[in-house]
């Protein structure tokens, strides 16, 4: 199985997180995506290669262009207006109900109005080089996509920054672009053949949910804490279930407080179950690490060894699989808790 791999990542180097009313090193940090490239190639069956160049167009199939054209210049921008900042956050953020009974809201013209114009919470600051970063994943996800399209089972992108709480025009949750809804969207428009997209992060995925939700050549499968207590919050309940013509082609797991492994394969096991009634061409697995049982942000119980149970349950789809990488935030068991799961997936 392929890795696919950039140092681009590195360019996106938070120092601070405000969450839960506190400013705090980050979560998601570039030792993430390292300790998982070193836990890979210390195993030696992981073949790496860098990602190809894909440019825009496919960011564009997804994404609002005005997100895609604000990324691209805000933190030089916000330098300019404010002085010097090392990464930069909203103060504001828009709602549409601030204008209630009044047109909806137009992308304002200044930068630190745009900062919450296109962004929705507080948790994902820009750096210098955060664009690249963010462009780097997405070509890390569609170099992954080829790979399988050309004949792989199996292949691995090690994208970071995440992708799936980035909406159709919104930015957060550590996510810039939505590097899986890039990549399913690129395969069902290639190849004319469905597409299913397994997100087992512990967080819902609402960014992917939002840009799928009323599609029939992609099906969003999710299983995740319960937004009655878990991030995003407002959205991954089990009564969204798509609309129009993709009725019926969202499902939502919500788990409960500190699933075990059992538990979460039982809910996996149904999650596959209404992937195989829908008959895909291709799985993309928005793969999350955080319902480690020791996640410092989450509240699941799943195992190191339940990971590689969750991977064979995966095989047995036996669908040509993408796994990209999304969340896990116990970094002194995020590589092998990854190298488990692929393990899984490829059976040996
Ligand atoms: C990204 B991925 C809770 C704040 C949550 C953002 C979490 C983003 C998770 N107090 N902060 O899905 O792993
Ligand atoms: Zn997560």
């Amino acid at each position: 199985m392929h890795v696919v791999y950039t140092p681009a990542h590195l360019r996106h180097d938070p120092h601070v997180e405000f969450e839960t009313s506190t400013a705090h090193s980050p979560f998601e940090h570039i030792g993430r995506a390292e300790t998982i490239r070193e836990t890979l190639q210390a195993d030696g069956s992981f073949p790496f290669r860098a990602p190809d160049e894909w440019g825009t167009a496919p960011i564009e199939a997804i994404h609002d262009p005005g997100l895609l054209r604000f990324l691209t210049t805000a933190w030089a921008e916000y330098q300019a207006a404010n002085g010097d900042h090392r990464e930069v956050t909203p103060d504001f953020f828009y709602s549409s109900d601030l204008r209630n009974k009044m047109s909806p809201p137009t992308e304002p013209p200044s930068i630190n109005g745009r900062m919450g114009y296109w962004c929705f919470e507080t948790t994902t600051p820009l750096t210098e080089g955060t664009y690249e970063a963010a462009r780097g994943a997405v070509d890390t996800a569609l170099t992954t996509t080829k790979l399988v399209l050309d004949g792989e089972r199996y292949a691995y992108g090690l994208c970071r920054p995440p992708g799936h709480h980035a909406t159709s025009r919104r930015y957060g949750g550590y996510c810039f672009f939505n590097n899986a809804a890039i990549a399913a969207h690129h395969v069902a428009a290639t190849t004319g053949t469905k597409v299913t997209i397994l997100d087992v992060d512990y967080h819902h995925g609402n960014g992917t949910q939002e840009i799928f939700y009323d599609r029939d050549d992609v099906q969003y499968v999710s299983l995740h804490g319960d937004p009655a207590r878990a991030y995003p919050y407002s959205i991954g309940y089990a009564d969204e279930t798509g609309t129009g013509r993709g009725l019926g082609l969202n499902l939502n797991m919500p788990m409960p407080l500190r699933a075990d492994d059992d538990t979460y394969l039982a809910g996996l096991a149904t999650a596959c179950d209404a992937i195989s009634a829908f008959g895909p061409s291709t799985l993309i697995v928005s793969l999350g690490l955080d319902t480690f049982f020791t996640d410092p942000i989450s509240d699941l119980a799943v195992t190191t060894d339940g990971f590689e149970r969750c991977g064979a349950l995966v095989a047995e789809l036996g669908l040509p699989t993408v796994v990209l990488q999304e969340g896990g935030y116990d970094v002194s068991a995020l590589g092998e808790n990854v190298r488990r799961w692929l393990v899984g997936l490829r059976g040996s």
